[in-house]
């Protein structure tokens, strides 16, 4: 694979010209640009550049409004919904977010649900942003049908991430983010970019043969992460994100898109936990002492660890050579 070097802010400028270019205006294309650089600096990949065209495609069908402002109202001191008037989740988060996390730090307990929104970025930005402020943060949300529930080889569910993450003050926090899938369907398709095979267990071809080729299960299905254990949780994550929040269930949000290839309108649930209210004083080094212990352990390995790693580097990150061509065409 051939690469580019991109500083941070010229992949920032990338991305946000992408969407200046295409009928976003300067709110909307630095919220998305914002989270396209820091999907990039942390090593994101699936959710960085590479999320840059299915973006486009959803401007230029008109299906998001690259203008929109969301609307956010306080249903009662801890319900806070934001509808976002068709825009990219990260505007709406951004108005979102601050809401929440100040109804959280001062009730204890807080929950968050986006409608009228287009996700297909990753989740830690808004867990995280909850557990820099001392909050614990739990997101999800639905998607497209993709992966078929345990038993079945018919998708149903979207790839369904849910992300946690646990402050440490002083110290970066404890973050996953995962999809419900045995794979994120980005990493799918990125595999069959560059030629790479997946692990059995990820998904089925279109006959519903198991396969380890990429492209082959990006026309079939995949499969949930952990069989029925994990299709409980990708079921948890529709319930959460749609059921919850009254916005569209995977299989609704496929039968009303347009199919521009692009992130189609969604939900989804964020909620925020205080420890300082809820466990009390000394919590922190309550944690700690177990976070010792885990990290005690030969191989184990604290969920975002690695991506804070890459944070550290400031440096420039080697970049698809394609995609970043393929992005200032669409420019
Ligand atoms: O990474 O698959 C994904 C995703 C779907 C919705 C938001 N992110």
């Amino acid at each position: 694979m051939t690469t580019i070097d991109l500083t941070l802010d010229e992949i920032h400028t990338l991305a946000h010209d992408a969407m200046m270019a295409n009928g976003a205006d300067a709110v909307n294309a630095d919220a998305l640009a914002d989270i396209v650089m820091r999907a990039e600096r942390d090593g994101s990949h699936s959710h960085g550049l590479f999320r840059i065209p299915g973006y486009v495609k959803t401007l230029r069908s008109g299906k998001v409004d690259g203008k929109a402002r969301p609307t956010v109202t306080k249903k009662t001191p801890a319900i806070i919904h934001v509808e976002g008037h068709g825009c990219l989740a990260p505007t709406a988060q951004a108005a979102g977010l601050p809401v929440l996390a100040e109804a959280a730090a001062e009730i204890g307990v807080a929950a968050l649900s986006l409608t009228g929104i287009h996700h297909f970025a990753a989740l830690w930005p808004e867990t995280e942003f909850l557990a820099d402020r001392g909050l614990v943060g739990i997101a999800c949300t639905a998607y497209m049908p993709m992966v078929a529930p345990a038993g079945s080889t018919e998708k149903l569910f979207g790839t369904n991430p849910i992300s946690f993450a646990w402050p440490r003050p002083g110290k970066t926090p404890v973050c996953y983010d995962m999809a419900t899938a045995a794979m994120a369907m980005g990493d799918v398709q990125i595999a069959a970019r560059d030629g790479k095979q997946v692990p059995l267990g990820t998904g089925l071809d279109s006959d519903g043969n198991a396969t380890t080729d990429p492209a082959a299960i990006a026309k079939g299905v995949l499969l949930p992460f952990g069989g029925y254990k994990g299709s409980a949780i990708a079921m948890m994550v529709e319930l959460l994100a749609a059921g919850l929040t009254g916005e569209r269930f995977s299989f609704e949000a496929a039968e009303n898109d347009n199919k521009d290839g692009g992130p189609p309108r969604g939900g989804e649930m964020v909620i925020a936990l205080s420890p300082d209210l809820i466990a009390g004083e000394g919590w922190q080094d309550h944690v700690e002492t177990f976070m010792d212990r885990l990290t005690s352990l030969e191989g184990v390995r604290i969920p975002g660890a690695r991506r804070h790693q890459n944070r550290q580097d400031t440096g420039p990150r080697a970049i698809n050579a394609t995609l970043v061509e393929t992005i200032r065409d669409l420019i």
